[in-house]
């Protein structure tokens, strides 16, 4: 039995050393050139894997996904439809990104960009603050990432709402479901949050009616978006029209429909955008290794693996 890594856009020689460290006895080969037979390997983590990549191995029993998302695997065309997928579901990663979104909520509530820009103008500017009581946020996606991030910031004091395909039982956080409840947790929300799954259901779910249905009754008078989800949740051109008419305050965007985020878009230079490059919550390798040989473990032990992918879902 061998285990392979196909890691086009990560340095894998981490991630072997990692592998190596906290599963010495694992039989560790790399795509595209340390493969060895093919016929040996029974399991794949992947992050990015090129199409085809996944289909070749003929005697695959088990593809890892080596962050939480799936979509990159999922949208292969010659993916094996019969061979189970494995997501990242773990709270370091999960810490990560809750982290991301903590900071960010706070970034906008503090005026943080704003005070930054007057200090570089040595200007001591004390504009009147509000309190996080003052400000709704609604996160769009309440899984694993959403709903941490949720709790973390009902408890510093806002008011938080969370909108998925099914209910949730969270105390302190308000739940809207489905379409139907989709325009009420809108008109209920400052600052919109998408920890979504990128699934065709959720794909430009924000753009200019979305943002248009959003509360203008907070402390800045115009909502703010975060995306930490998947670009394709979002609308570029929408979101820089909306921030340039002011039907926007901000928009903090980790994500992108094409990442790296090409140097001539315009997003890197709005005043109002605050780019960060896909850091939102980084995959620790001996983390997520231990995680994936656990799983490895589960399944040569004839156990289901823990977070497996739902193919008819999406997620
Ligand atoms: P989960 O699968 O745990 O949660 C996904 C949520 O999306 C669920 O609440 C689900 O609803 C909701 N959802 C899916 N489709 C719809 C829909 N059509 N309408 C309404 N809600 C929907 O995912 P995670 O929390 O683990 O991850 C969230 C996202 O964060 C993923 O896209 C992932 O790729 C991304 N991510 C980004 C990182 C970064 O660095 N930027 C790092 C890690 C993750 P329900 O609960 O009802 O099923
Ligand atoms: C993930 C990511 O899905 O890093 O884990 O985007």
């Amino acid at each position: 039995m061998a285990f392979l890594f196909v890691l086009p856009t990560w340095p894998v020689e981490t991630w072997v050393a990692a592998m190596k460290k906290v599963a010495p006895g694992l039989d560790v080969r790399v795509w595209p050139d340390g493969m060895g037979n093919i016929s040996d390997i029974e399991y794949c983590a992947a992050w990015l894997p090129p199409p085809g990549v996944l289909k070749s191995l003929p005697n695959l029993k088990l593809i890892l996904s080596l962050g939480a998302g799936v979509d990159a695997i999922l949208k292969d065309p010659t993916l094996p439809r019969d061979i189970p997928i494995v997501r990242v579901n773990d709270p370091d990663l999960t810490g990560r990104m809750t982290e991301y979104i903590v900071l960010h909520v706070l970034l906008h509530h503090r005026q943080q960009r704003r005070i930054d820009g007057n200090q570089k103008r040595i200007i001591w500017d004390s504009f009147p603050t509000h309190a996080a009581k003052d400000l709704s946020v609604g996160i769009m996606g309440m899984g694993v990432m959403g709903t941490d991030s949720a709790i973390k910031l009902r408890d510093i004091g806002f008011r938080v709402a969370g909108w998925s395909r099914g209910r949730k039982s969270i105390p302190g956080v308000e739940s809207f479901a489905g379409e139907s409840e989709f325009d009420a947790f809108l008109g209920r929300t400052d600052v919109l949050v998408s920890l979504l799954r990128a699934t065709p259901g959720t794909d430009g779910v924000i753009n200019s009616e979305t943002i248009r249905k959003l509360s203008r009754k907070g402390p800045f008078g115009a909502p703010i978006v975060i995306n930490a989800g998947r670009g394709r949740q979002q609308v570029a051109e929408d979101i820089i029209a909306a921030l340039d008419s002011g039907e926007l305050f901000a928009a903090t965007l980790d994500v992108f429909a094409t990442e790296p985020l090409p140097p001539e878009n315009p997003l890197w230079t709005h005043p109002k955008v605050t780019v960060t490059p896909h850091c939102a919550a980084d995959s620790d390798p001996e983390t997520i290794c231990a995680y994936v040989a656990s799983n490895i473990e589960r399944h040569r032990r004839g156990e289901t693996p823990g977070n497996l992918v739902d193919l008819a879902r999406g997620y």
